[in-house]
């Protein structure tokens, strides 16, 4: 189990913190079984969001989404576990809420594309980088859980 323990970068966006989703998209999480390692509620910086989303730079909706992530706090997190950032992504829903099944986050609580509610990196690597983009080494979290054995066998 030890070496497919990974972590994700996951945050909660403006509208999920302004909707009141926060404690919702945090549960989920929790009653998986997966770990937090770290949490920090933040006004990102532009520049931090322009990062964030470097690889999307040159599509058409870039500008509004840097816009949008930058418009009102949100919730940054790390989560640790078995496949967390795939079983995460499949928490998450689809990219856009239309296509994103019922039970799943994005399915249950939003509706539209740029209005989405939350952010998972969608692999290892890009979850390392976007873990050290938003947090520092001696923030992250290490301890273990006393219900680990009754997770995993
Ligand atoms: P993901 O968040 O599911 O990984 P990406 O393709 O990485 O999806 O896009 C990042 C974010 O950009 C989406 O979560 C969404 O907020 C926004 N986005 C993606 N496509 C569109 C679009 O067509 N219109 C408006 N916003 C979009
Ligand atoms: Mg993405």
């Amino acid at each position: 189990m030890a070496a497919k323990t990974e972590r994700t970068f996951i945050a909660i966006k403006p509208d999920g913190v302004q909707r009141g989703l926060m404690g919702e998209i945090v549960k989920r999480f929790e009653q998986k079984g997966f770990r937090l390692v770290a949490m920090k509620f933040l006004q990102a910086s532009e520049d931090l969001l322009k990062q964030h989303y470097i690889d999307l730079k040159d599509r058409p909706f870039y500008p509004g989404l840097v816009k949008y992530m930058s418009s009102g706090p949100v919730l940054a997190m790390v989560w640790e576990g078995l496949n967390v950032v795939k079983t995460g992504r499949v928490m998450l829903g689809e990219t856009n809420p239309a296509d994103s099944k019922p039970g799943t986050i994005r399915g249950d609580l939003c509706i539209e594309v740029g209005r989405n509610i939350i952010h998972g990196s969608d692999s290892v690597d890009s979850a390392n980088k976007e873990i050290s983009l938003w947090f520092k080494p001696e923030e992250l979290v290490s301890f273990k859980s006393c219900a680990h054995e009754w997770i995993y066998e």
